[in-house]
């Protein structure tokens, strides 16, 4: 029996499926296996759990921005602890170059379920480690690519993920409140600045990236949080739900509708959206959803974002439907495109969202991540000019790509203020003032408040209280901190 030990950054307020179903599939084949949380600990405190836990190895899992604290803390456990650190999740897929750090021993692209496994079962029988598929490692100062193991077709063939290994640390699992269930795995779609497109061609012959569980094997899982975990809320976390077979989806929400009846929040985009989908979820529960607008320049939105045939038609048609079913309307949005004039679009989006009144408009700014065509894309045309990686960049407060001062300073300023000009449209003579200031702590402060906010109240369906306000206020003040990793210096 190995000893795994997982560590992330952090958990946020949802769950970290990746790991969590690893857990579960490691522990149906006999190996212990627990987790660990960075954020909000000392260096002092980790050692002790991570060195009491005694594992044989330590896997960490990873977004971009998220990877300098998992190297950071890896290689110095590396001097104290003798173990084997095993690095997966999206930063470490798209960006396996990281093999150059001299502590990482293997990297796992792609899916972990069948990886780990025999990582762990080749260990316990005391062989090499070289022949497993998906992992990339370093032999004699060459790099090794093992090929990659074709992807599970059969999702019910995985184990439900593990609801204990975090429990201890997600606020909205203690409270009972919210539990993130995926349906399926993968989307269609090849929008240049997700990880979809690179990881169509990563598993182009290795089986179908778009696949759904059965809604029994789903009904069953939901069965168990609303029954034993008291589950308050569902959010179905797949890319696009829409995006499947209309007969599945009549299934899944005529039995969701029969047994389950929670409120849900799901993920779409406009262009998935038919009045037949929605009378069918909103049947059903449906009560949020998250629906990418992005980009109001239709010309930007196809040919530099590759979203596809969406026009700004469809986003109102779709809006407009969700209004109708008394949906709540997270709209999702970037800015600081690589562009002549990323303002003006930027302003162009405010005006759509204006137009569209979704209960919430999130904007993002656009970070090039690794292997992403949009990356490429801000190379060629000397948006990044030196070409280098975006590694650990503190998420959501500035662009990163080459515009002047003064443009990078508007166009992060104005990406706290977006969302509440969506709101309150009369403030927009105001907000064109405020992004001209220099770059603050209270933009950051308005940007976090107003999306705790509308999540918590709308979007996530929280009851509302006083207790629950400071809470929030406390998190938004622990996260604007930003510093678990400077804790190690
Ligand atoms: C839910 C979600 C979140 C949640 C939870 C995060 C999480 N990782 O669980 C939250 C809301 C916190 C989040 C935040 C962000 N996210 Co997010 N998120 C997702 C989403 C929709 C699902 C993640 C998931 O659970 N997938 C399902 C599981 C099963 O897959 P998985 O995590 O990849 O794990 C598998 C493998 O990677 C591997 N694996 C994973 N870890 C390990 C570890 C080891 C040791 C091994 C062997 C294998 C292994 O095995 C797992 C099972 O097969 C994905 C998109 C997607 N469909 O995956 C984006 C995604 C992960 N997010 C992404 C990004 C960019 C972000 C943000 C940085 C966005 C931003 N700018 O704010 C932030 C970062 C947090 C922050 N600083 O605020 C990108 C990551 C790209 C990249 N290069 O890293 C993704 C891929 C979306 C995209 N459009 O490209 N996110
Ligand atoms: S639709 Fe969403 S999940 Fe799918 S490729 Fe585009 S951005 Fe990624």
């Amino acid at each position: 029996m190995a000893r795994l030990l997982f560590i992330v950054k952090d958990v946020y307020r949802v769950e970290r499926q990746g790991v969590q179903i690893l857990s579960s599939v490691v522990k149906k084949n006999g190996h212990k296996c627990s987790a660990i949380v960075g954020r909000g600990q000392t260096y002092a405190k980790l050692f002790t759990l991570i060195k009491n836990f005694k594992p044989d190895f330590i896997g960490y899992s990873a977004m971009t921005s998220e990877e300098d604290f998992c190297l950071e803390l890896n290689s110095r456990l590396k001097k104290e602890l003798n173990y084997i650190s095993i690095f997966g999740g999206p930063h470490f897929t798209f960006f396996p170059e990281e093999i150059n750090n001299p502590d990482i021993d293997f990297i796992c692209r792609g899916e972990g379920e069948g990886a780990i496994t025999e990582v762990l079962n080749v260990f316990d029988r005391g062989e090499s480690l070289e022949k497993i598929k998906n992992l990339t490692f370093k032999k004699n100062g060459n790099i090794i690519n093992n090929p990659l193991r074709p992807l599970i077709l059969d999702l019910d063939a995985i184990p439900f993920v593990d609801r204990e290994i975090f429990k201890e640390k997600i606020v909205d699992i203690k409270s009972g409140h919210l539990r993130a269930v995926f349906c399926g795995r993968g989307c269609p779609f090849n929008c240049s600045y997700c990880f979809n497109h690179q990881y169509h061609k990563m598993y182009q012959e290795l089986g179908k990236t778009l696949r759904w569980r059965t809604p029994n094997n789903i009904i069953t899982e939901l069965k168990y949080l609303k029954n034993d975990l008291n589950t308050q809320f569902i959010h179905f976390c797949d890319d696009t739900l829409t995006s499947a077979p209309i007969i599945w989806l009549e299934e899944l929400m005529d039995k969701y509708k029969q047994y389950i009846k929670l409120p849900f929040l799901c993920l779409t985009r406009p262009d998935l959206i038919t009045e037949e989908k929605i009378r069918l979820l909103s049947n059903a529960g449906f009560h949020s959803v998250m629906v990418g607008i992005e980009c109001a320049d239709e010309v930007v939105s196809k040919i530099i974002l590759k979203r596809g045939d969406i026009v700004n038609q469809d986003i109102k048609n779709a809006i407009a439907l969700f209004h109708k079913y008394k949906i709540k309307i997270h709209t999702e949005n970037m800015i600081g495109l690589p562009v002549r004039k990323p303002l003006i679009d930027a302003f162009k989006t405010i005006a759509l969202n204006i137009e569209c009144k979704p209960t919430y408009a999130h904007f993002s700014i656009l970070y090039p991540y690794p292997g992403t065509e949009i990356k490429k894309y801000c190379i060629e045309k000397g948006f990044l000019k030196d070409g280098r990686s975006i590694k650990s960049i503190t998420s959501k407060s500035r662009t990163t790509l080459d515009f002047s001062p003064d443009l990078a300073r508007k166009i992060s300023n104005l990406h706290k203020l977006a969302g509440i000009t969506v709101r309150f449209p009369v403030i927009m003579p105001l907000t064109k003032l405020l992004i001209k200031f220099p770059y603050n702590r209270v933009y950051e402060y308005i940007f976090y408040l107003v999306l705790a906010y509308n999540w918590g109240r709308y979007i996530f369906n929280y009851p509302i209280n006083f207790q629950l306000i400071i809470k929030g206020i406390r998190e938004v003040k622990n996260y604007l901190k930003n510093d678990w990793c400077l804790q190690y210096r």
